[in-house]
């Protein structure tokens, strides 16, 4: 009974250790701003592991308002709006990216110059926690970042 007991909680605590360390974002870039631009858009690759998450906020000191957004096309016409939340399914790459779903960064503090790194938060859920990720993405030039890329 004892011997089972322990067994039961190396499980739940290894299961728990797997899933804090599951989420992964790998190339992170914000969109380089322009000095009167309010706002700009950050990219990357997420991924969560066997069980999935949820990307359900993101943060940065270097906005005054950061959500995540979706862009499509309506009427032919380019229209991105604020979503609650987007799924990283079990296994599968979520990637944000120009003319899909992406960081919006808004009230912009400070022109984003080329080369900086610009520190985010994203907040996940999964099984009614909440879990943070940093991410820093590293500012590209405009141009790269209407899905051309320079070569
Ligand atoms: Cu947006």
């Amino acid at each position: 009974m004892i011997r089972n007991l322990a067994i039961v909680t190396s499980l739940w605590l290894a299961a728990c250790g797997v899933a804090q360390a599951e989420i992964t974002v790998s190339d992170a870039w914000v969109r380089a701003s322009l000095p009167h631009q309010r706002a700009t858009g950050a990219f990357m690759k997420i991924t969560a592991g066997a069980h999935g998450a949820r990307l359900v906020g993101a943060r940065s000191t270097a906005a005054g308002v950061t959500e995540v957004h979706e862009m499509k096309l309506v009427d032919n016409i380019a229209r991105m709006s604020r979503v609650e939340g987007v799924d990283v399914g079990p296994g599968q790459v979520l990637e944000l990216k120009p003319g899909s779903y992406h960081i919006m960064l808004m009230e912009l503090k400070a022109p984003v110059a080329v080369g900086e790194a610009v520190d985010l938060e994203l907040v996940f859920e999964r099984d009614g926690h909440q879990q943070t990720v940093p991410v820093s993405a590293v500012a590209r030039p405009l141009a790269g970042g209407m899905g051309r890329m320079p070569h």
